[in-house]
């Protein structure tokens, strides 16, 4: 008999069996269905302090905020434990694992039995994007994690509006979520964050059913299913099927000194900068940049032709190390309080510490890992490079104030990019549809330092920032981008722009300086949008005019020499370019689009005229 803690807010009858069917398998102590109120919030962040896995921070410093530390192997999605469970394997493609879907869930299913003895089974009913908007979508995550709760309660809407729209007939994307630590008798998790070891962690997609099932890790986009598995794994299925996009972009709103406004969204590598960019503060007067989003961005076509994107999130999931007053300070106010730290640093004063907050740490912290740090002796660092806060979008204060609309904003410019400290340019522009598609198939970003297996200085390719977020086959992921550019005139179509903020000179310093200089570039990708300035045609694709990047107040700093290089086309370095991208297509096999194979062969051509 399942055990409800309070009352079934729902007569949808799908919903409420699917519920039970769950708490049948799972065996929780009893079933709470989460109404996202704020009395609700403040319990379980009260609960969980008592329970020894949070701590609160200092009220006149980081007001309504908790610090968790999890355990030191649940700190960042593990994509090597994630499965697009296709039917076929084909469809899963070359770049996404993959499991039977029956021998998955057959394996998952005896994981989940009993899995949430001792634990209580929350029902978030969430909506990703504004509550309504005909663009959203309606998940529901079973979860036995409150920290999951208090998260998901921050990053989606949640509660009784939700399941209004639902009714007693909607459909919903059912997310399944377990930590995987069922509790004995009398047993409790004495302050320590529960999970399962990495053997037993699976995120799991069906994308013909539509179904996320998690278990194993509390963290981030493995635990939080509303985010890369919902928004984008399992929408980017549904976008594909009906003739819409589901991308891991930013969405931005730029406004130029007559007031003029467009919206923008941009598609980046991680640690390329995206959430900066979404926050950026323009250093060229009267320009201005507002967030709508810094993560994901959903567009449908608008009655006029036009697409029109909404962010399916409501908070922000941001890296805090290197994050600053210098490189984000509206990001710094966005945490500044209802915030969620995980993995940061603890000051003996209740505040958080991490490396790159931009001033020194004190004389001592208590680390990610719980133990005393001593800036003189300390070995390690005091937060984890992947530590996060999660700040409410409403806290931010550059947030546009038609972040909500449920209509959308139309889209002028996708910008794609990565960090290339050589070859690319500071900006290209594609010179048709199909090449820009070509440009996003190709992003790649330098590998630095030692990360992973990869030696320092190859280009990993991360086509259109979506490798480890995209729910099918890679390449009929690209043919379904050459398809939305089939289903309105060109004119109505986004422009397609290729960014690299990270070009270096040949002894390794920066040309670019980067961060509110950025919006330098972005004035030439609104002038362009407009057609308000000219481009000068190249081997690879459109590129300003040197004196058409704005460097009024930074000459000393970029020289006309230094533009000129960044805006050099690097024929030899694009020769190369051109093999690694053979290498890289040959990936997709004979689901590579032909379009985009003729886009090469005649790049190729072009640079040996
Ligand atoms: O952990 S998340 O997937 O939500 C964050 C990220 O990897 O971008
Ligand atoms: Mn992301």
């Amino acid at each position: 008999m399942v055990k409800y803690l309070n009352e079934i807010p729902t007569k949808n009858e799908k919903l409420i069996k699917w519920v039970e069917n769950w708490a049948e398998i799972c065996k929780p102590t009893g079933v709470y269905w989460c109404d996202g109120s704020k009395a609700e919030y403040d319990r379980l962040c009260d609960e969980l302090v008592a329970s020894g896995l949070a701590t609160r921070l200092n009220s006149k410093k980081r007001p309504n905020s908790l610090l968790f530390r999890s355990d030191p192997s649940d700190v960042a999605r593990v994509e090597n434990r994630t499965y697009i469970a296709s039917e076929k394997q084909e469809d899963a493609g070359p770049t996404n694992n993959w499991i039977d879907p029956k021998e998955l869930k057959k394996t998952m299913l005896d994981l989940y039995s009993g899995c949430m003895a001792g634990r209580i089974m929350y029902v978030i009913p969430f909506s990703m994007g504004p509550i309504g908007s005909n663009i959203a979508k309606i998940g529901v995550e079973i979860t036995d994690s409150a920290y999951v709760v208090i998260n998901m309660e921050i990053m989606t809407r949640v509660g009784s509006k939700v399941l209004d729209v639902l009714g007693d007939k909607g459909e919903f994307v059912p997310c399944v979520h377990s930590v995987g630590k069922p509790l004995a008798e009398g047993e409790c998790d004495n302050g320590i964050w529960p999970c399962a070891p990495l053997d037993k962690k699976y995120i799991a997609h069906f994308p013909e059913t539509r179904e996320i099932w998690s278990f194993g890790s509390g963290y981030g986009g493995n635990a939080l299913l509303g985010k890369k598995c919902l928004a984008l794994r399992i929408a980017s299925v549904q976008a594909r099927d009906e003739g819409w996009l589901a991308e891991h972009m930013l969405i931005l709103k730029l406004t130029n000194p007559k007031g003029e406004v467009k919206y923008v969204t941009g598609a980046f590598p991680s640690a390329c900068g995206k959430t900066n960019l979404a926050m950026l503060i323009p250093t060229i007067p009267g320009w201005k940049v507002e967030t709508i989003g810094d993560d994901i961005a959903w567009m449908k076509f608008g009655k006029d032709g036009r697409l029109y994107a909404i962010n399916p999130e409501a908070g922000f999931f941001g890296v805090a190390p290197g994050t600053s007053r210098d490189s984000n300070p509206n990001a710094m106010d966005s945490c500044s309080k209802d915030t969620i730290f995980t993995n940061v640093a603890l000051t003996e004063d209740g505040d958080v510490w991490w490396e790159g907050i931009g001033y020194d740490a004190p004389g001592t912290l208590i680390d990610w890992k719980g133990n005393k740090w001593n800036k003189e002796t300390a070995t390690e660092k005091a937060a984890h490079p992947n530590a996060r806060f999660t700040a409410r979008a409403c806290n931010c204060p550059v947030i546009a104030s038609e972040w909500e609309d449920p209509a959308g904003v139309p889209i002028s410019a996708f910008l794609f990019g990565g960090r290339r400290p050589n070859t690319v340019p500071l900006v290209h522009q594609s010179t048709s549809w199909e090449h820009g598609v070509f440009l996003g198939s190709i992003v790649g970003s330098e590998v630095t330092a030692a990360a992973l297996d990869l030696k320092a200085g190859t280009v990993r390719r991360d086509p259109f920032a979506m490798l480890p977020f995209c729910g099918y086959h890679m390449g009929e992921y690209f043919q379904h981008w050459l398809d939305i550019g089939k289903k309105t005139p060109a004119d109505k179509l986004p422009k397609i722009f290729y960014v690299n903020w990270f070009r270096k000179t040949a002894d390794g310093k920066w040309l670019w300086p980067g961060f509110g200089e950025n919006s330098r570039v972005l004035e030439w990708i609104f002038n362009r949008c407009d057609n308000a300035v000219e481009a000068v045609e190249t081997p690879i694709g459109l590129m300003p005019k040197s004196s058409d990047i704005n460097r009024a107040g930074i000459e000393n700093e970029v020289t006309a020499a230094d533009m000129e290089e960044l805006l050099s086309i690097d024929i030899e370095g694009w020769k190369k370019e051109v093999e690694m991208i053979k290498t890289h297509y040959a990936r997709f096999g004979n689901k590579l689009p032909k379009a985009l194979e003729e886009q090469l062969a005649a790049l190729e051509a072009r640079l040996n005229k």
